[in-house]
This record gives C-alpha cells, sequence and structure tokens, in this order.
C-alpha cells in the first residue's frame, strides 16, 4: 500500500527498460548490442537496487533519528538464495520488469536464474536466520543482522559416479547486492597477554595488549520488507590486514613474502564457511571467525550506543542481542570486557548490563553438536576472554553453592569449565548463564532442553528463563499463496469444485516443471502423474535418510515379487532425494551413494518402468528448493524422536500444498495439531521411549526387524554393487545398537508408506486433505514467529515510517 504513496522511480514496463538499459550501458560498460543473458539480469538487479537504496537510507535515518530500541540478530549463516526475485516482489514492478525484458528478447525466469545462491550456510539454521530478517523488516522492526562475509559459501555438490564431491562455491565476482563500506572498520585482536595495574587512586584494571590486529571491513546488504518502505541492513564482515602490519613494517623492511602471507592469514579468517551442520570440531580457526565476527558487531553496536550519549544503564533498552545458537556466544565475555576494561565500570554494574541485553537460541540437543573450546586454545587466542569466563564462571558457581549448598556434584555438572584433559569451556553454558531469555525453536524441543542439557539451570533459575518459539517459514514468490493471513479463508473454499480443479492444476503444473528438471540433470524421465515422494535436508543419520532408501528398496523387492497383472494394481512413485553431506562425514556419505546405487538399478530395470523411479538431485540449495518444495505430494520429516530441534522444511512442504510422512518430532507435532491428525501421515517410535529402545539393544539381543533383513540380504548379495561399500551402515544397524532405531520404526514406516498409496489413489479425499492443509498453516509464518520474539524476548516496537511527501 506504501507503493501507492510512493512512486519513485519506474511504473512502466517503458521505463523500467530504460533504467535497465542505463546500468548495462553505463554502470555495467556493456554495448546493447552484444548484451546477453549476465548483462540483462545486471541492468534489472541495478534497476531495482536504485529502488531500494532510496528505501535503505531513509529507514537508517529514521531509525537513527528516532533512537528507539533495535535488536541485532547475530548469526554466522544467513542462507538468503537468490535476491532479484525478492527484491521484485517486495517493490513490487516485477509485471514492468517482465515485459520489459521481453521486449528487450529475454525471459524473466532465465534472467532470474542468472544469479548467483547467497549460500552462506548450511541448513536449518541459516535459512531461519534469513527468514528473521524479511520478517523483521516485513513487520518494521528496527532490526539489523550481522554475519561474516564469506568468500566461499557451502560447498557445491557434485555427483560422481555416485559419489559426492565438493567443488567450491565463489559467488562474489559479480554481487550488486552488497556495499563495500570501506570507511566503517573496526580492529580486532588476537593472541597477545593480559596486564594488570592500579592507578593513583587505587583502582584496578586490566588490559588487553600485544599479539595481532586484523581489519573487519564492513559489507552492508539491503533486506527490504514486503509492501513497506522499511529497508533494514544486513552487515557481513570481511577480514583485511591491518594497514601497517602489511605495507609498512614488513613490506618496507625487505620481508616482501613475509608481508604477503600475514596478509592471506588475514583474509583467511573470512574465506569460508565451515561446512558442518550439527557437528562440532573444535578448529582454531572456526574461533578465531566467531571472535572477530563477535568483537567487530560489538563494537559496531556500542559505537552507535555511544553516540546517543546515554548512560551505560540504558543500554539493555536500547539495545537487544539474539544469539543464533552458541556460535556468538563471545559476544557475551566481549561485552563485559569492553564496560570493565574499556569503559571503567564495576564488574557488577557490567555484568547487570550484559545479562539484560542477551538472548540465546538453543537450535540441538545432539551431543556432538553443543560447542565446547579447549582452554588452552583459549588461553592462547584470546587471553582476556578466558579471564572473564573465569570470572564469571566463580561468580556463578558461589550464587549456585549459597542456593544449593546441600548439592555438591552439582557445582561440577553445572560448571562452565568442564574438568576434562584438556579442560573445556561449555558454550551453550555461558550462553545461558550471559542471557535473560534461552528458547528452544519448537514445543517439544523447548521442554527437553528443560528436562536435559539445561535441566539443572531450571533449579537453579526458575522455568521462567526459558520459553519456547516455535520455528516458521516465509512464504515466498513461488509460493501457493503469498499473505498467510488469508490462508484460513482457504478452508471455505474446500468443497468448491473450480477451486478443487485449480489447485490440482497448479501443483501438476508444479510436478512438470520439477520433472522436466529432473530429465535434464538425471536424464530420467519421470511421469508427474506418479506420487512424488521428496525427501530433501542435510544428510544426517539423525534425519534417517537411510530408512527411507532402506523403504525405497523394501519397494522394490515387493513390486518384483509380483505378477506383471498384480502390478497394475500399484500405485507409481518417484522417491527424490537431495542434501549435502559434511564433507568429512563418512556414513552420510555412504548414504548418499547407496541411494544412487539403488537409483542406477531401479531406474533401469523394466520390471518396474513408472511404479518406481528413484532420484538424487545434485547440489541441493534454496534456488533449487523453489522448484522442488511447490512439485511434492508427500515429504518425508522422519528423524528419530527427540533429535529434530524443529524443522522448517515441513512447515514449508505444508504451505506448498504437500502432504507429510513423519515422525512425533520437532514441529510436526505442532503441525499435526494445526492441520488435524488426519492429514498427516505420523508414525513410529515417541521420544520418551527412545532412552529405553537405546538402552534395550545394548544390553539385549536384538533382532532386526525381518522385511528390514530381506532388505539388508540383497544389499549383502551385491544387488547394489559392492556390498563392502555399505557395511559400516549396515553394521550400524545391526551390531552397534542401532542408535537411531532405524529397525524399530521400520514396520511402522512401511506399514504408514502403505497407508499414504491407498490414500493417493484417492485423489478427492487427497484434495481435501492437502487444501485444508495449507488453510491451517497460519501459525507457521514467521511473521508470528518474530512477533513472538519481539514481545517475549527482545521487548521492541515496530518503527513505522512516516509517508513520504
Ligand atoms: C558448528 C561447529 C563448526 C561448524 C559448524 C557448526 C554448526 C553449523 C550449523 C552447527 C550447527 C549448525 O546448525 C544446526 C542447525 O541447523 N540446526 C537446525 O536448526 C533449525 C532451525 O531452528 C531447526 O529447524 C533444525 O531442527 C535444527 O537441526
Amino acid at each position: 500500500a506504501w507503493r501507492k504513496f510512493t512512486p519513485k522511480g519506474f511504473t512502466t514496463s517503458e521505463d523500467f527498460e530504460k533504467e535497465a538499459v542505463r546500468h548495462i550501458e553505463t554502470t555495467l560498460a556493456r554495448s546493447l548490442y552484444n548484451c546477453d543473458e549476465v548483462a540483462a539480469y545486471g541492468g534489472t538487479a541495478l534497476a531495482f537496487r536504485d529502488r531500494l537504496i532510496l528505501d535503505w537510507n531513509k529507514t537508517q535515518q529514521t531509525q537513527t533519528f528516532t533512537d528507539q530500541k533495535r535488536v541485532y540478530y547475530l548469526s554466522l549463516e544467513f542462507l538468503m538464495g537468490r535476491a532479484l526475485d525478492n527484491a521484485m516482489l517486495n517493490v513490487g514492478q516485477k509485471d514492468s520488469a517482465t515485459k520489459g525484458l521481453d521486449d528487450l528478447g529475454f525471459r524473466m525466469e532465465d534472467i532470474i536464474s542468472q544469479e548467483h545462491d547467497a549460500a552462506l550456510g548450511n541448513g536449518g539454521l541459516g535459512r531461519l536466520a534469513a527468514c528473521f530478517l524479511d520478517s523483521m523488516a516485513s513487520l518494521n522492526y528496527p532490526a539489523w543482522g550481522y554475519g561474516l562475509r564469506y568468500r566461499y559459501g557451502i560447498f557445491k555438490q557434485e555427483i560422481i559416479d555416485g559419489y559426492q564431491v565438493e567443488v567450491p562455491d565463489y559467488w562474489l565476482d559479480f554481487n550488486p547486492w552488497e556495499f563495500a563500506r570501506h570507511d566503517i572498520t573496526v580492529d580486532v585482536q588476537f593472541y597477545g597477554h593480559v596486564n594488570r595495574w592500579q592507578d593513583d587512586e587505587g583502582k584496578q584494571h586490566t588490559s588487553w595488549e600485544g599479539g595481532e590486529t586484523v581489519l573487519a571491513v564492513a559489507f552492508d546488504v539491503p533486506v527490504p520488507g514486503y509492501e513497506t518502505p522499511t529497508c533494514n541492513n544486513l552487515r557481513l564482515w570481511g577480514s583485511k590486514a591491518a594497514s601497517g602490519e602489511f605495507d609498512f613494517q614488513k613490506f618496507n623492511s625487505g620481508e616482501y613474502e613475509a608481508s604477503v602471507a600475514d596478509q592471506q592469514r588475514a583474509e583467511t579468517i573470512s574465506a569460508v564457511l565451515y561446512p558442518n551442520d550439527n557437528l562440532e570440531r573444535g578448529k582454531e580457526l572456526r574461533l578465531k571467525q566467531q571472535y572477530f565476527w563477535c568483537a567487530a558487531s560489538l563494537y559496531d553496536i556500542v559505537r552507535r550506543f555511544k553516540k546517543t550519549k546515554r548512560s551505560w544503564k540504558e543500554f539493555p533498552n536500547q539495545v537487544a542481542i539474539q544469539l543464533n545458537d552458541t556460535h556468538p556466544t563471545l559476544a557475551i565475555p566481549e561485552l563485559q570486557r569492553i564496560l570493565v576494561d574499556l569503559e571503567g565500570l564495576e564488574w557488577d554494574d557490567a555484568w547487570n548490563i550484559v545479562s539484560k541485553t542477551f538472548g540465546y537460541t538453543n537450535h540441538t540437543v545432539l551431543p556432538e553438536a553443543l560447542e565446547k573450546w579447549s582452554v588452552p586454545l583459549m588461553q592462547h587466542l584470546l587471553p582476556r576472554h578466558l579471564q572473564i569466563i573465569y570470572d564469571i564462571n566463580l561468580n556463578f558457581l558461589q550464587y549456585v553453592e549459597r542456593n544449593f549448598p546441600k548439592d555438591r556434584e552439582m557445582l561440577g555438572r553445572v560448571s562452565i569449565i568442564e574438568e576434562s584433559n584438556p579442560k573445556m569451556v561449555r558454550m551453550a553454558y555461558l550462553a545461558l548463564i550471559g542471557s535473560h531469555k534461552v528458547n528452544g525453536v519448537a514445543e517439544l524441543h523447548s521442554d527437553l532442553i528443560k528436562t536435559t542439557i539445561f535441566k539443572d539451570f531450571v533449579k537453579i533459575y526458575g522455568p521462567d528463563k526459558f520459553t519456547n518459539v516455535t520455528n516458521a517459514s516465509k512464504l515466498g514468490g513461488h509460493d501457493f499463496l503469498k499473505d498467510l493471513t488469508l490462508l484460513s479463508k482457504l478452508e471455505a473454499f474446500v468443497d468448491d469444485k473450480e477451486f478443487r480443479k485449480e489447485f490440482r492444476e497448479i501443483k501438476y503444473a508444479n510436478k512438470v516443471r520439477l520433472a522436466k528438471h529432473i530429465k535434464e540433470h538425471n536424464g530420467v524421465t519421470v511421469n508427474p502423474a506418479a506420487l512424488f515422494d521428496v525427501q530433501v535436508k542435510r544428510i544426517h543419520e539423525y534425519k534417517r535418510q537411510q530408512l527411507n532408501i532402506f523403504g525405497v528398496i523394501h519397494r522394490y523387492l515387493q513390486i518384483k515379487s509380483l505378477s506383471a497383472e498384480d502390478r497394475k494394481k500399484l500405485a507409481p512413485r518417484v522417491s527424490i532425494f537431495g542434501g549435502k553431506a559434511a564433507p568429512g562425514y563418512w556414513m552420510a556419505k555412504t548414504v548418499i551413494h547407496l541411494i544412487n546405487k539403488v537409483g542406477d538399478v531401479v531406474n533401469n530395470d523394466p520390471d518396474v518402468g513408472d511404479l518406481l523411479k528413484v532420484i538424487f538431485l545434485e547440489d541441493y540449495n534454496v534456488s533449487k528448493a523453489e522448484i522442488i518444495t511447490p512439485a511434492s505430494d508427500i515429504s518425508e520429516h522422519i528423524s528419530t524422536a527427540g533429535t529434530e530441534a524443529s524443522g522448517t522444511s515441513n512447515m514449508k512442504f505444508c504451505l506448498n500444498g504437500g502432504l507429510i510422512i513423519g515422525t512425533c518430532d520437532g514441529a510436526n507435532i505442532e503441525i499435526t495439531r494445526e492441520i488435524g491428525e488426519e492429514n498427516i501421515f505420523l508414525f513410529g517410535n515417541l521420544a520418551e521411549d527412545v532412552e529405553d529402545l537405546r538402552h534395550g539393544h545394548l544390553y539385549n539381543h536384538y533382532e532386526l526387524e525381518p522385511k528390514l533383513a530381506k532388505v539388508f540380504d540383497e544389499i549383502h548379495k551385491g544387488r547394489f554393487g559392492d556390498a563392502g561399500a555399505f557395511s559400516a551402515l549396515l553394521n550400524g544397524i545391526v551390531e552397534h545398537g542401532d542408535y537411531y532405531l532405524v529397525s524399530d520404526d521400520f514396520a511402522s514406516y512401511a506399514q504408514t508408506q502403505e497407508l499414504i498409496d491407498e490414500a493417493y489413489k484417492d485423489t478427492e479425499a487427497w484434495t481435501t486433505k492437502a487444501i485444508l492443509t495449507v488453510a491451517r498453516m497460519g501459525f507457521f509464518s514467521s511473521d508470528r514467529c518474530i512477533d513472538e520474539y519481539a514481545e517475549s524476548i527482545w521487548n521492541i516496537e515496530p518503527l513505522v515510517q512516516k509517508k513520504d511527501d
């Protein structure tokens, strides 16, 4: 609606053309007569960028003048995908541009696909951060994101002979969406030593001296809201050698090579995104990334606050900082250091400010994902921060001791320092102790953290420090409907014949589009009338892609056992997989290999034909998700109960008119509550039973589920290539305790898949389920989610801009 009052820039296809051509000829210095799709993309992006920038400047100016409380979202990952389509959707005028491009001889779809994904994230956590930025802008919250400007995002995945191969993702060649602010820099210090002294009045001082300095340079990315003039900022830090270190000292003293090496070492900090998802490996460079980014962001936030000349007491009234998992936890001791060492506040006054400022979101209970850093490493890299962490811990443990004098064991359990060899800093405890609120990301998950990893802390702080904010998703340009508040109105159309027909036609068209993609990329012809069964997400044992592929093999064996006559009664299915394995995660890579081998056999078996196809889609990412998600009939969210904190693609699939098969885990439970249990296919053991089942595996003899045993026999016989390649995968289940309960859940899974086959045959009933699902998903809008954070954690208000004159 704001657009109607603020007709800046072009509003017709002719005006768009003028702007795009001007940029192609001048900004890009390309002559029109050899204008290719790359240049047309550049011209289009720059034309829309101009419109964003005006809003962006205005928004930032208004936020500065109004000076109300702001929220800073600290995340090492922002999985943004492509920006142009989003900019067009938010600014409006996509139709003018489409028409204009058509006049110039281009198709909008081809131009959009020229853009490189901004793939600065691994999976759910990074994608959530991107959705949050979008909603914070759409709802007019004064909010900034802070992250790292990786030169290489998540690797590109190639599948060669059925194996994953990683290729670097260099994405910055031409990025019109970032603005280098070479004048906005921060010196970030590493290593060195701590100095303590007393001044003339006897006051203690502490300073951190020596070591090396790396320069953080700001790169700003505009974040436009949907149908609002608010345009927020995402500030990404790039690392550079601090001048002085490079050009003067060493360069002039003839140490040219050493100075180049210094420069490269500095630039290495922001060079690459660590490609682990839910796994912590304790690498020094990762810790350097974390401190570099926390220090630069905190300096920037404090600098902005100091310009207002307010007293330090007011800091938490002006600033909320949200920690996206424990990755930014060093921001806590860093703010304490700034206040005590640099600004001269008393420890307790400073700590009061710090712990009112931060909120911490936990995204996982998997033990291997909980961040711990070795004390010797921290001592070496961040000597002053380690001292501060010890002091925070001392104060905390004294408080615990006073309040729980009888429970001596508790002190060791809740200490920030784990007394192992080497000693370790438990980042989740530090994040919790230094924050005023801790939240989980779905109801079950928020309950689980209170009864497992943070159990003692509920006793210490009481339950009110802990809360739940269920994750959510954003509806983008390719989705069924754009306005989630209108979703519920759909329910009234569930019996409308015309609507039902159109609904099915859209789904079918989306499946045709995906079938075309599969033909082009996998060389396999799939029938768009078949049931499309999709599992796309990071490959991880807890997400159980192995359960899915074993189910596919089971289906294949069943088809093979039937007569040609009986086969005709079966429902045709396409099983579609996609997702990246962390490069060092061998079990996950084995699962990818098995899926591809099964595909080779099944897709070329003339007995099977259209009844079953198995597809692995290479390099699953945000822009591919835009093609895959709307084309699914069923998607799989089948983690071992209690392991998937929330999941967000489950919501995305439902919002796009697909049904889901899932376990009682993460947000699946709340999705069920919203859409009705008759509209979802749930199966498997419950979270409360998992511990006992695992225990039983370890201490009693256990039998493999019989149908699964048959599947394993066929793999052993070499039906899908050399069985040796899969022995670790099978042995984990047969001999090593089946930690993820694949066998325990197999019968229930296979049976539920049969129910799905039957349900899909009844097109009318299926359509009803799908429509009701979409209509009842309003709760899972990221706008709702951000309002909850704003109200219950950040205590901030929207800042609506005055109408332009
Ligand atoms: C840690 C150390 C070194 C390198 C990388 C990491 C790391 C990176 C990403 C650890 C965890 C990371 O992400 C975890 C994640 O994506 N969690 C998911 O968060 C989603 C949003 O809340 C949830 O929906 C998913 O259930 C949860 O798995």
